[in-house]
């Protein structure tokens, strides 16, 4: 390979017997130090670092196979170009040097006629700060490329937090471990958030309660006291109905609210609309239970609440959500710092973004945005005034969209669209990679420098490389910045090589040379975030009411919002069915590797005793789940982690490794959530028969 910019990802590669410090890159709120054996340029063993205090030596399952994924004999090591059908998966070894000629003269062309007709397509398949959004984001930024709305996970939450508390961020999570109370909401903490539920367990030894409240009888429900098993997208419902009690009873902060909060009479009218029994109709649930979690909210202190992603993947997403977020202020649990509430950590972070993304490379151009979300309709709409051009190019990184987004078969229809250039980086050929013109082997965390910020605690962690590109891999820079040169741009950023960027990623705030010595540096910052409100609002309050959401022709005021798909608004698909995800895999990555794909067996669909023997479906059958999207195979589990009326999918199987080539996305729709243009997978109705 030549080039005039030369970069090592591998400088500093080590030999002989060394653990080398990283940190994992997965989508996961947990983001664990890794020490890494190598021993003669090979890689042993992943391991946890013990000294981190958020990861104790321990890993998850999926990533203590790390080595087998990074040296699995299905990893790309070559480039490659397409010579079937898109989507047959045929494709010929190039050489880099004439893969990234004809993608550079591909694009040049595309943007010569119109640049946004180019749309970068990418999610967090790493969260690494430079392998994610550095200099793959300055070159689309270069070139003037559509923008994309990373939206396909968190903004319905998360904007929903920036709305009520001004801010992504809460509770510490290593304070949990001090809680009387904890309240599980929405996440199955032993799956997707481990490191947490640690913390949760030392509270429940020290004599806490512990209460989860989630449709699907998770692990983790069944090692909680108690478990409110509701109907998807009800939250809201549940959260207004424990502020009646707390009114009802007066177990209020009267001074928090008086001095910290904004809008306290409206909600509280709205409130004392949603009784218990309201509620408990609405969610499906015992109207004791209702009163039982705000009897625990009430009375207890100090109380937090670990809310995670599942439950806004509904319509009404961003209004639980806020609901939710107005509880702890309600009973002055921010006082304490082992109270509150933690979604996300993200926005405690001083990431420099525009040093990193560049923006100002736009030079004053405002491309589209597409939604990430709706690719699969936008793949198949033609240029028009309102969408501008049509898409003719995609580069995907980072991502599995033909997996992992709503609405599959129209997302299949738009990447088999021979108009279409398409170009994946990849370790493994995924679905996407299947419909792709050229794939491009890309390094894995073993193999180049990233840093990372978090969403489950506040460490930034350094990830150096252990060992030495597998195969032609190249780190996803890299490809960026020889794309770069070959369309011909000159700026030095484009030459920012990897450790860099490290480097920049935040500034003086994070003493650079302690995460070379040690891997991890936490962020300095107060205990009890709000004990004394100056919530980072507009009002520096917590806001009930929001004017913001108001001056966007919104409700100002939290409310429930039922679903799109209600269960028992349709005759012909009268189950409600949610696609939380597998243990064994993250999203749809490790579907792949065998000894996690043999532990997950088959794609499954949970169902209810009840609903399984109406249908005549036996445990172990093989069924037909189908709506007017699309129809999926998968094998039924005859089981109460299904409640009544609600079936539940697993994901995220790759459709190639499915029963009949689709996985559940076939099912999701690509409608939006009401706050934060977020998608609504849990918001689906189906029928099941056996197959
Ligand atoms: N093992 C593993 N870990 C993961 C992931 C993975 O795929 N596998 N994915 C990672 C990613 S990208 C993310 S975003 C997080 C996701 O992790 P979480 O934020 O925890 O989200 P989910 O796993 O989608 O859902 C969590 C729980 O919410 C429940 N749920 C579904 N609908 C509702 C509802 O309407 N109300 C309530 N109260 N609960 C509901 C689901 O049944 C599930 O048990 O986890 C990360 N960690
Ligand atoms: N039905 C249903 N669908 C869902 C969800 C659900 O719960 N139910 N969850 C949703 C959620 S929360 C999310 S976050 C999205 C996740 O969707 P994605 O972000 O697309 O995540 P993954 O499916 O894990 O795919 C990431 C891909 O990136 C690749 N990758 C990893 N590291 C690198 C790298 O350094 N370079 C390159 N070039 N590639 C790399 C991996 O090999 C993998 O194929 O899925 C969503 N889809
Ligand atoms: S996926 Fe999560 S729990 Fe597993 S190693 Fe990575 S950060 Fe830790
Ligand atoms: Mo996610």
């Amino acid at each position: 390979m030549s080039g005039a910019i030369s970069i090592s990802p591998s400088a500093g590669t080590p030999t002989g017997l060394v653990q080398v410090r990283g940190a994992c890159p997965h989508d996961c709120p947990d983001t664990c130090a890794l020490i890494t054996t190598v021993q003669d340029g090979v890689a042993l063993k992943v391991q946890g670092n013990p000294d981190h205090a958020h990861t104790q030596g321990v890993l998850c399952n999926k990533v203590s196979r790390y080595t087998e994924r990074t040296y699995d004999p299905q990893r790309l090591l070559h480039p490659l170009r397409r010579v079937g059908p898109k989507g047959s998966g045929r494709f010929e070894p190039v050489s880099w040097e004439s893969a990234l000629d004809d993608i550079a003269s591909r694009l040049k062309a595309i943007a010569a006629r119109n640049p946004q007709a180019i749309v970068p397509y990418s999610y967090a398949g790493t969260m690494g700060l430079v392998q994610g959004e550095s200099i793959s984001a300055r070159f689309f930024h270069k070139l003037g490329a559509s923008l994309l709305d990373r939206t396909i996970c968190a903004t319905a939450g998360g904007e929903a937090l920036l709305y009520t508390l001004g801010i992504k961020g809460g509770t510490r999570v290593e304070f949990f471990a001090e809680s009387k109370l904890i309240v599980i909401w929405g996440s199955n903490s032993i799956t997707s958030n481990l490191h947490f539920w640690r913390q949760a367990q030392i509270a429940k030894r020290a004599g806490a309660t512990l209460i989860c409240i989630d449709p699907r009888r998770t692990e983790t429900a069944q090692k909680c006291h108690e478990h409110i098993q509701l109907k998807p997208g009800t939250d809201a419902a549940l959260a207004l109905a424990v502020m009646h009690e707390l009114i009802a009873n007066d177990w209020l902060d009267h001074d928090f609210i008086a001095q910290h909060t904004l809008g306290w009479e409206a909600l509280r009218e709205r409130a004392l609309t949603w009784t218990p029994e309201r509620a408990a109709q609405t969610c499906g649930v015992p109207v004791e239970q209702v009163r039982m979690l705000a009897r625990a909210w009430g009375t207890t202190q100090p109380a937090a609440i670990r809310l995670n992603y599942g439950m806004q993947r509904v319509r009404g997403g961003g209004n639980a959500v806020r609901a939710i977020a107005c509880l702890p202020a309600l009973t002055g649990a921010w006082r304490h710092r082992a109270g509150g509430l933690l979604l996300s950590s993200s926005g405690q972070f001083p990431t420099e973004k525009a040093a990193l993304q560049r923006p100002d490379l736009l030079a004053g151009r405002t491309p589209r945005t597409i939604n990430m979300i709706t690719i699969g309709d936008d793949l198949l709409r033609e240029s028009s005034a309102q969408f501008g051009p049509k898409i003719e190019a995609l580069v995907v990184y980072n991502s599995n969209p033909v997996a992992v987004a709503p609405e599959s078969s129209k997302v299949v229809a738009g990447f088999s669209r021979e108009d279409l250039f398409t170009v994946v980086l990849e370790h493994f050929q995924t679905d996407t990679a299947d419909y792709a013109d050229y794939v491009l082997p890309a390094t894995t965390q073993l193999e180049h420098w990233d840093i990372h910020s978090a969403y489950g605690h506040t460490d930034v962690l350094l990830n150096r490389p252990a060992i030495a590109p597998v195969g032609e891999s190249k780190t996803n820079t890299q490809i960026f910045r020889e794309l770069a040169q070959r369309m011909g741009y000159e700026e030095p950023c484009f030459a920012d090589d990897d450790l860099t960027i490290c480097r920049a990623a935040f500034g003086d705030v994070v003493s650079f040379d302690a995460l070379l010595e040690t891997g991890y540096a936490s962020l300095p910052g107060p205990d009890a975030p709000f004990a004394e409100g100056r919530f980072p609002t507009p009002s520096g309050k917590c806001e009930f009411f929001s004017e913001r959401l108001v001056k966007l022709g919104l409700d100002g005021l939290p409310d429930h919002l039922p679903n799109y798909e209600t269960a028992g608004s349709s005759a012909l698909y009268p189950l409600a069915m949610i696609s939380p995800p597998a243990r064994n895999f993250l999203n749809s990555t490790f579907v792949n590797v065998k000894s996690l794909q043999a532990a997950e067996v088959e794609p499954l669909l949970e169902i209810h005793a009840v609903d399984a023997a109406a249908r005549g479906i036996d445990n172990g059958a093989v069924v037909r789940v189908f709506n007017d999207r699309g129809e999926y195979r998968c094998r039924a589990q005859v089981s109460d982690r299904a409640r009544p009326g609600v079936v539940n999918g697993l994901g995220v199987w790759w459709r190639k490794l499915g029963l009949n080539g689709t996985n559940v996305n076939e099912l999701t729709s690509q409608k939006l959530t009401d706050i934060g243009r977020g998608p609504v997978f849990y918001d689906c109705l189906v029928q099941v028969q056996a197959a």
